[in-house]
Protein backbone atom coordinates (compact mmCIF):
# COMPACT_ATOMS: atom_id res chain seq x y z
CA UNK A 1 0.00 0.00 0.00
CA UNK A 2 0.75 3.45 -1.18
CA UNK A 3 1.94 5.53 1.97
CA UNK A 4 -1.22 8.22 0.75
CA UNK A 5 -3.20 5.38 0.80
CA UNK A 6 -2.30 4.51 3.61
CA UNK A 7 -2.84 7.59 5.77
CA UNK A 8 -6.32 7.88 3.65
CA UNK A 9 -7.17 4.17 5.51
CA UNK A 10 -6.09 5.34 8.94
CA UNK A 11 -8.07 8.42 8.68
CA UNK A 12 -11.34 6.64 7.24
CA UNK A 13 -10.97 3.95 10.04
CA UNK A 14 -10.40 7.30 12.80
CA UNK A 15 -13.35 9.07 11.88
CA UNK A 16 -15.53 5.66 11.46
CA UNK A 17 -14.25 4.95 14.83
CA UNK A 18 -14.91 8.82 16.11
CA UNK A 19 -18.49 8.50 14.48
CA UNK A 20 -19.71 5.04 16.19
CA UNK A 21 -17.82 5.22 19.64
CA UNK A 22 -21.13 7.70 20.33
CA UNK A 23 -23.65 5.36 19.51
CA UNK A 24 -25.07 2.42 20.67
CA UNK A 25 -25.87 -0.82 18.27
CA UNK A 26 -27.55 -0.21 15.24
CA UNK A 27 -30.94 -1.80 16.30
CA UNK A 28 -34.37 -1.39 17.38
CA UNK A 29 -34.58 0.78 21.13
CA UNK A 30 -37.40 0.95 23.32
CA UNK A 31 -38.90 4.38 23.68
CA UNK A 32 -39.95 4.79 27.70
CA UNK A 33 -38.20 7.50 29.43
CA UNK A 34 -35.11 6.81 30.56
CA UNK A 35 -34.48 7.22 33.38
CA UNK A 36 -36.14 5.63 35.09
CA UNK A 37 -36.65 2.90 32.79
CA UNK A 38 -33.63 1.44 30.36
CA UNK A 39 -34.06 2.34 27.00
CA UNK A 40 -31.01 3.95 26.14
CA UNK A 41 -27.93 2.33 25.08
CA UNK A 42 -25.77 3.31 28.11
CA UNK A 43 -28.11 2.15 30.48
CA UNK A 44 -27.91 -1.58 28.35
CA UNK A 45 -31.48 -0.85 26.93
CA UNK A 46 -33.98 -3.07 25.27
CA UNK A 47 -32.52 -3.32 22.17
CA UNK A 48 -33.18 -6.10 19.27
CA UNK A 49 -30.31 -6.26 16.84
CA UNK A 50 -31.41 -6.40 13.32
CA UNK A 51 -28.48 -6.28 11.19
CA UNK A 52 -28.15 -9.37 9.23
CA UNK A 53 -31.95 -8.78 8.25
CA UNK A 54 -34.93 -7.93 9.66
CA UNK A 55 -37.51 -11.43 9.88
CA UNK A 56 -40.09 -10.95 12.08
CA UNK A 57 -41.21 -7.56 14.02
CA UNK A 58 -44.68 -6.51 16.08
CA UNK A 59 -47.42 -4.74 13.91
CA UNK A 60 -47.05 -3.44 10.22
CA UNK A 61 -42.80 -1.96 11.00
CA UNK A 62 -39.86 -1.92 12.59
CA UNK A 63 -37.30 0.78 12.13
CA UNK A 64 -33.63 0.79 13.14
CA UNK A 65 -31.31 3.57 14.91
CA UNK A 66 -28.18 3.97 16.85
CA UNK A 67 -30.12 5.05 20.25
CA UNK A 68 -33.60 5.35 21.57
CA UNK A 69 -35.87 7.88 20.10
CA UNK A 70 -36.46 9.48 23.75
CA UNK A 71 -39.19 9.89 24.59
CA UNK A 72 -42.13 8.11 23.25
CA UNK A 73 -40.77 8.79 19.41
CA UNK A 74 -40.08 5.87 17.95
CA UNK A 75 -41.67 5.28 14.54
CA UNK A 76 -43.74 2.16 14.80
CA UNK A 77 -45.11 1.02 18.05
CA UNK A 78 -48.15 -0.57 16.47
CA UNK A 79 -48.12 -3.92 16.96
CA UNK A 80 -50.25 -3.80 20.46
CA UNK A 81 -54.18 -2.94 20.93
CA UNK A 82 -55.10 -2.47 24.58
CA UNK A 83 -58.18 -3.57 25.26
CA UNK A 84 -58.89 -1.36 27.87
CA UNK A 85 -60.42 -0.31 30.28
CA UNK A 86 -58.11 -2.53 32.51
CA UNK A 87 -59.92 -2.52 36.21
CA UNK A 88 -57.78 -3.90 39.28
CA UNK A 89 -58.40 -7.68 40.13
CA UNK A 90 -59.81 -8.52 36.56
CA UNK A 91 -58.60 -10.62 33.91
CA UNK A 92 -57.81 -8.30 30.86
CA UNK A 93 -56.38 -8.95 27.67
CA UNK A 94 -54.50 -7.21 24.47
CA UNK A 95 -53.97 -8.06 20.72
CA UNK A 96 -50.84 -8.51 19.60
CA UNK A 97 -49.90 -8.55 16.14
CA UNK A 98 -46.89 -10.64 14.88
CA UNK A 99 -45.35 -10.59 11.38
CA UNK A 100 -42.46 -12.39 9.55
CA UNK A 101 -40.72 -11.84 6.42
CA UNK A 102 -41.31 -15.39 5.84
CA UNK A 103 -43.90 -18.09 7.64
CA UNK A 104 -43.05 -20.76 5.58
CA UNK A 105 -39.55 -20.65 4.82
CA UNK A 106 -38.06 -23.40 6.97
CA UNK A 107 -36.45 -20.51 9.74
CA UNK A 108 -39.37 -21.60 12.24
CA UNK A 109 -39.28 -23.77 14.26
CA UNK A 110 -36.95 -22.29 16.82
CA UNK A 111 -40.02 -20.47 18.08
CA UNK A 112 -40.59 -17.01 18.92
CA UNK A 113 -41.30 -15.31 22.32
CA UNK A 114 -43.42 -12.44 23.45
CA UNK A 115 -43.14 -10.65 26.90
CA UNK A 116 -44.78 -7.78 28.26
CA UNK A 117 -43.94 -5.78 31.37
CA UNK A 118 -46.51 -3.31 32.96
CA UNK A 119 -45.87 -1.46 35.65
CA UNK A 120 -48.97 -1.98 37.41
CA UNK A 121 -47.90 0.29 40.40
CA UNK A 122 -45.82 3.04 38.71
CA UNK A 123 -43.36 3.12 40.76
CA UNK A 124 -40.76 3.42 38.01
CA UNK A 125 -39.78 -0.24 37.15
CA UNK A 126 -41.43 -3.59 36.06
CA UNK A 127 -40.05 -5.64 39.07
CA UNK A 128 -42.91 -6.15 41.20
CA UNK A 129 -45.29 -8.91 41.15
CA UNK A 130 -46.85 -9.49 38.47
CA UNK A 131 -45.87 -6.56 36.37
CA UNK A 132 -44.17 -9.49 33.37
CA UNK A 133 -47.80 -10.13 33.10
CA UNK A 134 -46.87 -11.73 29.53
CA UNK A 135 -44.02 -14.40 30.03
CA UNK A 136 -42.28 -16.56 27.69
CA UNK A 137 -45.72 -16.63 25.27
CA UNK A 138 -44.81 -19.17 22.95
CA UNK A 139 -45.35 -18.23 18.87
CA UNK A 140 -44.66 -20.87 15.86
CA UNK A 141 -45.32 -19.11 12.96
CA UNK A 142 -44.76 -22.28 10.77
CA UNK A 143 -48.33 -22.87 12.01
CA UNK A 144 -49.37 -19.67 10.51
CA UNK A 145 -51.30 -19.45 6.91
CA UNK A 146 -49.23 -16.04 6.06
CA UNK A 147 -46.94 -13.82 7.16
CA UNK A 148 -48.92 -12.23 9.96
CA UNK A 149 -51.12 -13.35 12.78
CA UNK A 150 -52.84 -11.29 15.51
CA UNK A 151 -53.41 -13.04 19.08
CA UNK A 152 -55.01 -12.36 21.83
CA UNK A 153 -53.52 -12.80 24.93
CA UNK A 154 -54.97 -12.56 28.55
CA UNK A 155 -53.53 -11.39 31.79
CA UNK A 156 -55.02 -10.69 35.66
CA UNK A 157 -54.41 -6.82 36.61
CA UNK A 158 -52.98 -7.50 40.17
CA UNK A 159 -55.41 -5.79 42.47
CA UNK A 160 -52.81 -3.18 43.53
CA UNK A 161 -53.15 -1.54 40.60
CA UNK A 162 -55.43 1.64 41.57
CA UNK A 163 -55.11 5.00 41.82
CA UNK A 164 -52.89 5.27 38.68
CA UNK A 165 -53.93 8.05 35.61
CA UNK A 166 -51.14 5.99 32.91
CA UNK A 167 -48.24 3.79 33.26
CA UNK A 168 -45.83 2.31 31.35
CA UNK A 169 -46.19 -1.17 29.21
CA UNK A 170 -42.71 -2.81 27.03
CA UNK A 171 -43.36 -5.60 25.21
CA UNK A 172 -40.37 -7.85 23.34
CA UNK A 173 -40.36 -10.20 20.76
CA UNK A 174 -37.47 -12.59 20.54
CA UNK A 175 -36.24 -15.86 20.69
CA UNK A 176 -35.53 -16.76 24.29
CA UNK A 177 -37.51 -18.62 26.43
CA UNK A 178 -35.09 -17.24 29.16
CA UNK A 179 -34.92 -13.90 28.09
CA UNK A 180 -37.20 -12.81 30.87
CA UNK A 181 -35.54 -9.51 31.28
CA UNK A 182 -36.58 -5.94 29.83
CA UNK A 183 -33.31 -4.57 29.81
CA UNK A 184 -30.21 -5.38 27.50
CA UNK A 185 -29.93 -6.71 24.21
CA UNK A 186 -31.03 -9.38 22.21
CA UNK A 187 -30.93 -10.75 18.61
CA UNK A 188 -33.68 -10.41 16.04
CA UNK A 189 -37.34 -9.32 16.97
CA UNK A 190 -38.58 -5.85 18.30
CA UNK A 191 -39.26 -4.15 21.27
CA UNK A 192 -42.41 -1.57 21.61
CA UNK A 193 -43.16 0.74 24.75
CA UNK A 194 -46.38 1.71 25.18
CA UNK A 195 -47.61 4.76 27.76
CA UNK A 196 -51.85 3.46 28.62
CA UNK A 197 -54.17 4.86 30.36
CA UNK A 198 -55.59 2.38 33.28
CA UNK A 199 -58.41 3.71 35.99
CA UNK A 200 -57.73 6.63 37.87
CA UNK A 201 -60.33 6.36 40.68
CA UNK A 202 -60.57 5.10 43.43
CA UNK A 203 -64.10 3.72 43.19
CA UNK A 204 -66.15 2.32 40.51
CA UNK A 205 -68.93 0.45 38.55
CA UNK A 206 -67.25 -3.12 38.06
CA UNK A 207 -70.06 -4.46 36.25
CA UNK A 208 -74.24 -3.87 35.86
CA UNK A 209 -76.08 -7.03 37.59
CA UNK A 210 -77.64 -9.42 35.56
CA UNK A 211 -76.15 -7.71 32.47
CA UNK A 212 -77.83 -9.74 29.82
CA UNK A 213 -81.61 -10.87 28.89
CA UNK A 214 -83.09 -9.36 32.02
CA UNK A 215 -86.55 -11.52 32.77
CA UNK A 216 -87.61 -10.01 35.97
CA UNK A 217 -88.38 -6.13 36.40
CA UNK A 218 -86.96 -4.49 39.61
CA UNK A 219 -83.58 -5.85 40.52
CA UNK A 220 -81.38 -4.71 38.12
CA UNK A 221 -78.21 -3.80 40.09
CA UNK A 222 -74.53 -2.01 39.69
CA UNK A 223 -72.20 -3.89 41.52
CA UNK A 224 -69.55 -0.84 42.67
CA UNK A 225 -66.35 -1.73 43.82
CA UNK A 226 -63.87 0.45 46.04
CA UNK A 227 -60.20 -0.72 44.40
CA UNK A 228 -58.29 1.91 46.38
CA UNK A 229 -56.36 1.66 49.88
CA UNK A 230 -58.90 3.80 51.47
CA UNK A 231 -62.55 3.36 52.86
CA UNK A 232 -64.75 5.64 51.01
CA UNK A 233 -67.51 7.47 52.36
CA UNK A 234 -70.79 9.12 50.19
CA UNK A 235 -70.16 8.01 46.90
CA UNK A 236 -73.47 8.58 44.58
CA UNK A 237 -74.43 6.09 41.84
CA UNK A 238 -75.79 7.26 38.72
CA UNK A 239 -77.44 5.42 36.27
CA UNK A 240 -79.70 5.76 32.80
CA UNK A 241 -81.01 4.18 29.95
CA UNK A 242 -81.16 4.81 26.36
CA UNK A 243 -84.92 5.50 26.74
CA UNK A 244 -84.86 8.62 29.01
CA UNK A 245 -85.14 7.10 32.50
CA UNK A 246 -82.10 7.70 34.85
CA UNK A 247 -82.24 7.68 38.60
CA UNK A 248 -79.39 8.11 41.60
CA UNK A 249 -78.43 6.40 44.80
CA UNK A 250 -75.63 6.91 47.17
CA UNK A 251 -73.86 4.55 48.54
CA UNK A 252 -73.00 5.39 52.51
CA UNK A 253 -69.74 3.66 52.53
CA UNK A 254 -67.37 1.08 50.89
CA UNK A 255 -64.65 -0.19 52.90
CA UNK A 256 -61.11 -0.71 50.76
CA UNK A 257 -61.68 -3.36 48.48
CA UNK A 258 -65.03 -3.65 49.14
CA UNK A 259 -68.01 -4.64 46.56
CA UNK A 260 -71.63 -3.84 46.74
CA UNK A 261 -74.17 -4.91 44.37
CA UNK A 262 -76.89 -1.51 44.71
CA UNK A 263 -80.31 -2.11 43.62
CA UNK A 264 -80.98 0.47 40.74
CA UNK A 265 -84.89 0.81 41.51
CA UNK A 266 -85.95 0.59 38.30
CA UNK A 267 -89.07 -1.25 36.48
CA UNK A 268 -89.20 -0.99 32.92
CA UNK A 269 -92.21 0.23 31.51
CA UNK A 270 -91.79 -1.19 28.09
CA UNK A 271 -90.73 -4.38 26.42
CA UNK A 272 -87.70 -4.50 24.39
CA UNK A 273 -83.84 -3.82 24.50
CA UNK A 274 -82.67 -1.42 26.87
CA UNK A 275 -79.32 0.19 27.23
CA UNK A 276 -78.44 0.76 30.40
CA UNK A 277 -75.38 3.13 31.89
CA UNK A 278 -73.94 3.00 35.48
CA UNK A 279 -71.55 5.32 37.05
CA UNK A 280 -70.09 6.76 39.86
CA UNK A 281 -70.03 10.46 39.90
CA UNK A 282 -66.62 10.97 41.03
CA UNK A 283 -66.05 14.18 38.51
CA UNK A 284 -68.70 16.22 40.41
CA UNK A 285 -69.93 16.86 36.50
CA UNK A 286 -73.00 13.94 36.93
CA UNK A 287 -71.91 13.18 32.82
CA UNK A 288 -71.75 9.36 32.53
CA UNK A 289 -69.65 10.63 29.23
CA UNK A 290 -66.20 11.47 30.31
CA UNK A 291 -66.41 9.49 33.91
CA UNK A 292 -63.70 5.71 33.49
CA UNK A 293 -65.83 4.51 35.50
CA UNK A 294 -68.68 3.70 33.97
CA UNK A 295 -69.94 0.48 32.29
CA UNK A 296 -72.77 -0.34 30.60
CA UNK A 297 -74.89 -3.36 29.52
CA UNK A 298 -77.50 -3.97 27.27
CA UNK A 299 -80.91 -5.47 28.99
CA UNK A 300 -83.76 -7.48 27.70
CA UNK A 301 -87.05 -6.62 30.20
CA UNK A 302 -90.41 -7.79 30.18
CA UNK A 303 -89.88 -10.97 27.96
CA UNK A 304 -91.68 -13.81 29.90
CA UNK A 305 -89.72 -16.57 27.79
CA UNK A 306 -85.36 -16.25 27.71
CA UNK A 307 -85.85 -18.56 24.42
CA UNK A 308 -87.36 -16.23 22.59
CA UNK A 309 -85.45 -13.15 23.30
CA UNK A 310 -85.86 -10.29 21.03
CA UNK A 311 -88.33 -11.37 18.52
CA UNK A 312 -90.68 -12.21 21.25
CA UNK A 313 -89.91 -8.74 23.05
CA UNK A 314 -90.73 -6.20 20.31
CA UNK A 315 -89.92 -5.07 17.11
CA UNK A 316 -90.29 -5.70 13.53
CA UNK A 317 -89.46 -9.10 14.07
CA UNK A 318 -91.91 -9.88 16.60
CA UNK A 319 -95.10 -8.69 14.13
CA UNK A 320 -93.40 -10.34 11.48
CA UNK A 321 -93.39 -14.12 14.18
CA UNK A 322 -96.73 -13.19 15.63
CA UNK A 323 -98.63 -13.18 11.63
CA UNK A 324 -96.90 -16.33 10.97
CA UNK A 325 -97.92 -17.84 14.16
CA UNK A 326 -101.73 -17.06 12.94
CA UNK A 327 -100.27 -19.56 9.95
CA UNK A 328 -99.97 -22.38 12.18
CA UNK A 329 -97.77 -21.12 14.88
CA UNK A 330 -95.04 -23.33 12.95
CA UNK A 331 -91.60 -21.96 14.49
CA UNK A 332 -93.10 -21.43 17.86
CA1 LIG B 1 -43.67 -2.35 15.46
CA1 LIG C 1 -37.26 1.58 16.20
CA1 LIG D 1 -43.39 -1.43 39.25
CA1 LIG E 1 -39.89 -0.64 18.11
Amino acid sequence: MKKAAFLLAIFSLSVFTAQFALAGDYADYGDAPDPPYCSLFESDGARHINSEAIYEWLGENVDLEFNSHQVNNDLYDDGVVFNTPYWPGDTCSVDVTISVSQWDGGRYPPNLYLDAWFDWNRDNDWDDAGENAICGYSIDPSTWDGNTKTYNITFPVPSYATNLSFIWARFRLHYSSTLNQYCQQSPYGEVEDHRLEVPVHDVGVHAIVPGYEMVGHSDIAATVRNYGANDETGIDLYWMTDTGDSGATTIDTLLSQQEKDVNLGWTPDTTGLVSLTAWTDLAGDENAFNDTTSRSAVILHRCSRLLRLYLRCGGEGYRRRRRSRSYGDAEL
